[in-house]
């Protein structure tokens, strides 16, 4: 077996991959200070701000639909502006925002190759999204499939690739995943602490912790049943993540994709599904 033979054997067998250095230290480094700049220029003029309350507060951009989120209960005009991204959650719609994040979403030369070996030629990133697990406060992702939130088709041409900018931990929440849970079909959602799988659909026990670090990257199935713990610890937990589907999947309406993305009964089991359902 040659070297993609292999990447896409495991894939395919367990539901995901690590590439332990998929990023160089300095694309870190820059990852990392491309992180801080973006969120310090939004907060210093914020197009849009919501949220409030019980809902985490999110800062928009003046120019473009990058926004990123606070940690649940953090109100940015309380915060001094140096401590304020030690208060992040997460960022979205960043891979454009910063010429060190579109180097690694868009044609990097290691992400690349492996992405076309997993989806084929010319793969489409879809969604971007960087979670930022600050210390001590960093908030728990419960079991999830990332399709449970995504409308593409056919289900197993979605590839999340999640990459850590710090040495990812149990202590400071690295990812966890049920390997070979890919082909447990859709497993039913609904709201609780989150959008997150239902009681009683997996075994925990089954899980195993992916730790990783610094520029090393975890490249998984939309199916793949994961979550990350909450960081009780001093250290930082930041991440990025870039959803991309294959060139030829298309994303469908809500209805179509409740057929597709259901349990053994036919019940839909997405997070939109449940919305719907007020679950
Ligand atoms: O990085 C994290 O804490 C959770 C990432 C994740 O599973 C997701 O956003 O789907």
């Amino acid at each position: 077996m040659n070297e993609v033979q292999s990447l896409k054997h495991e894939f395919e067998t367990n539901g995901y991959v690590v590439l332990e250095s998929l990023l160089t230290p300095d694309e870190v480094t820059e990852a990392r200070e491309a992180i801080q700049s973006c969120v310090a220029r939004t907060a210093a003029h914020p197009g849009k701000r919501q949220g409030g309350g019980k809902e985490p507060v999110t800062l928009h951009s003046a120019s473009s639909d990058f926004f990123f989120q606070l940690e649940p209960g953090v109100d940015p005009g309380q915060e001094p502006s140096e401590t304020l991204e030690f208060k992040v959650r997460k960022l979205m719609n960043f891979d454009r925002e910063h010429a060190a994040f579109s180097s690694i979403a868009h044609g990097h030369p290691r992400l690349g190759p492996a992405l076309e070996a997993l989806l084929g030629p010319d793969p489409v990133l879809f969604q971007s999204m960087a979670l930022i697990k600050p210390p001590h406060i960093g908030s728990e992702k419960p079991w999830h499939q990332d399709n449970a939130y995504f409308n593409v088709t056919p289900l197993d041409a979605v590839v999340g690739v999640w990459i850590a900018l710090d040495a990812a931990t149990v202590a400071n929440g690295c990812m966890h995943v049920i390997p070979g849970g890919h082909r447990m079909g859709a497993l039913r959602h609904h709201h609780d602490k989150d959008c997150e799988i239902m009681e009683g659909r997996l075994d925990p026990s089954h899980a195993v912790a992916v730790e990783l670090p610094p520029g090393g990257a975890l490249l998984f199935y939309g199916m793949l049943p994961h979550q990350t713990p909450p960081n009780r610890s001093p250290d930082r937990r930041r991440a990025l993540q870039f959803h991309y589907h294959a060139a030829t999947a298309v994303r469908i309406p809500t209805k179509d994709y409740d057929r597709l993305y259901a349990e053994a009964d036919g019940t839909p089991a997405s997070c939109e599904a449940a919305r719907q359902q007020g679950i």
